[in-house]
């Protein structure tokens, strides 16, 4: 899954995708390099993160989404919490939900089951703006997989297919490096519950906690996570970096399956 951020604040990409054409060439880039799926996301959830009118939220994706769609036949997630927004996204030619605060709402799930689109439920507590104050947590792991399970099965009862929902422990969204560094090991915990789960670590903060590096220099720190992820169950790994990362884990794919990818 590759990442096309269209926000002017976003955490890695700035304002250099800010314009559709800009977007559009950088979705095709990403396509040629082996992505699977884009996530098209037109608010930053980067931690301390204020949210953006969905006015403003439409206006950024809609036009991106459609000039996607009609040049390819690639699968286009939309990274929004907003039942508007994930509508006009569908409507543009989005087919997944990625939605950081799992479709908590019974209206987006009943939207998602009625507009019969794949969904992505994440783990996070708290909210961007504050969800690095203090995250706390007994079990981590334990507590991640039951809240996804639970509103995975929320899903299902409003209509969603269960082929249709991955799960994703949030890494990063209100958790410390320690939660983090402990979600990826034990990740197998995660997949062990049948749905297919979604890591995102690209650039993200705890790799520069760990190497003491910027955002530009986490390249390598994440393949690593993203190869880790794939070894310990992950399916979909969400990145920036899309052919670094697919030679990554088309290396550890080839291993597990025990051929030639
Ligand atoms: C939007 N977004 C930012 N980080 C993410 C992550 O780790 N997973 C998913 N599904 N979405 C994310």
């Amino acid at each position: 899954m590759g990442i096309l951020n269209v926000t002017p604040d976003s955490f890695s990409d700035g304002d250099r995708y800010a314009t559709v054409a800009a977007a559009l060439e950088r979705a095709r880039q990403m396509e040629r390099e082996g992505a699977m799926i884009i996530d098209v996301g037109g608010e930053s959830t980067r931690p301390g993160a204020e949210g953006v009118d969905e006015a403003v939220e439409i206006a950024r994706v809609v036009p991106v989404i459609q000039g996607i769609a009609a040049t390819s036949e690639i699968a286009i997630s939309i990274d929004t919490s907003k039942p508007k927004v994930m509508a006009a996204a569908v409507a543009a030619g989005a087919c997944i939900v990625n939605d950081i605060h799992a479709l908590r709402t019974p209206v987006a799930r009943s939207w998602a089951a009625v507009a019969e689109v794949g969904v992505c439920l994440v783990h996070m507590q708290g909210e961007p703006r504050t969800m690095q104050h203090d995250p706390h947590y007994g079990d981590v792991v334990r507590e991640v997989a039951e809240f996804l399970m639970r509103e995975r099965d929320a899903c299902i009862q409003a209509g969603i297919a269960r082929e249709a929902i991955a799960v994703d422990p949030g890494l990063g969204f209100g958790k410390t490096l320690a939660h983090n560094l402990t979600l990826l090991k034990e990740l197998a915990r995660l997949a062990a519950l049948g749905a297919p789960v979604l890591v995102g670590v690209s650039r993200k903060s705890f790799i520069g906690k760990v190497l003491g590096n910027s955002v530009d220099e986490r390249l390598y720190g994440g393949l690593g996570l993203a190869a880790l992820a794939v070894a310990n169950g992950a399916r979909i790994i969400r990145t920036h970096d899309v052919a670094a990362t697919r030679d990554a884990i088309g290396m550890v794919s080839a291993v597990l399956q025990g051929t030639e990818n």
